[in-house]
């Protein structure tokens, strides 16, 4: 295991410790949250009892290879606790840029319907200000794309369709396409946000704002937590 495999195994195995008996836990998706979902599985093998809801096609089979039982909105409209990754944590207001594994819309319903958000990640992943350390994923519908990107331009990024190995757009679980928005800095997230949910042809954004309730970030030397104010 390479050493940031590592950190996100450790901040994975650092959340789970969140989770107790009768709760509706919110799956994330990516290789930190399938690390959780694995670690998940061995704990409800040995008899923790658990409903859970994933955020994507990858965390429901993972979920399912696992033995945890699934929930639905239907039966269960509170989340407990969810327990996801991110690709950017900004330090101080704990705003995430998420959905670089292409999930964002499925993260972003699951968060929102989540009394409790808990984001793992190794250290490489914190920013003083959330902009160029990844590209802002936004999920937007297949029609017209060409345009929506045109406009999504217009607001300060440098923005891409975001292409599988074939050279093909990549179709999210929802059967959205993918912008990847390359931005110098995001001063004004919370502004962004909403500017950018404002365009026709735009589903979601990437930006999480004010919704981590607690990061936990795996170092070299030890694993903390960061609480939002
Ligand atoms: C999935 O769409 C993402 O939001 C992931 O949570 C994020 O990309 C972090 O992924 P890793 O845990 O694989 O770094």
């Amino acid at each position: 295991m390479s050493d940031i495999e590592r950190l996100k195994f450790e901040a994975a195995n650092a959340a789970i410790d969140f989770i107790k008996d009768d709760m509706v836990v919110g799956l994330g998706s990516g290789s930190t949250a399938s690390y959780a979902i694995e670690a998940l599985g061995k704990k409800v093998a040995s008899g923790l009892k658990i409903l859970a809801i994933p955020t994507s096609e990858q965390s429901r089979s993972l979920a399912q290879k696992y033995g945890i039982q699934l929930t639905t909105f239907a039966e269960n409209p509170v989340i407990d606790i969810t327990i996801d990754g991110a690709d950017q944590v900004e330090l101080k207001s704990l705003n995430l840029v998420k959905g670089l594994g292409n999930a964002l819309l499925g993260e972003k319903i699951v968060a929102l319907a989540s009394k409790k958000l808990i984001i793992m990640v190794d250290e490489h992943k914190l920013v003083d200000c959330l902009g160029n350390k990844t590209p802002l994923p936004l999920e937007i519908v297949p029609f017209g794309w060409e345009l929506t990107r045109q406009i999504v331009s217009q607001h300060g990024c440098n923005a891409t369709l975001k292409l599988d190995s074939n050279n093909k757009a990549i179709i999210t679980d929802s059967n959205h396409y993918i912008l990847n928005c390359q931005f110098p800095k995001i001063e004004n997230a919370r502004k962004l946000d909403k500017d950018l949910k404002l365009i026709t042809g735009v589903v979601e954004t990437g930006l999480f704002v004010n919704m981590a309730d607690l990061v936990i970030v795996a170092k070299q030397s030890d694993v903390i937590t960061l609480q939002r104010e």
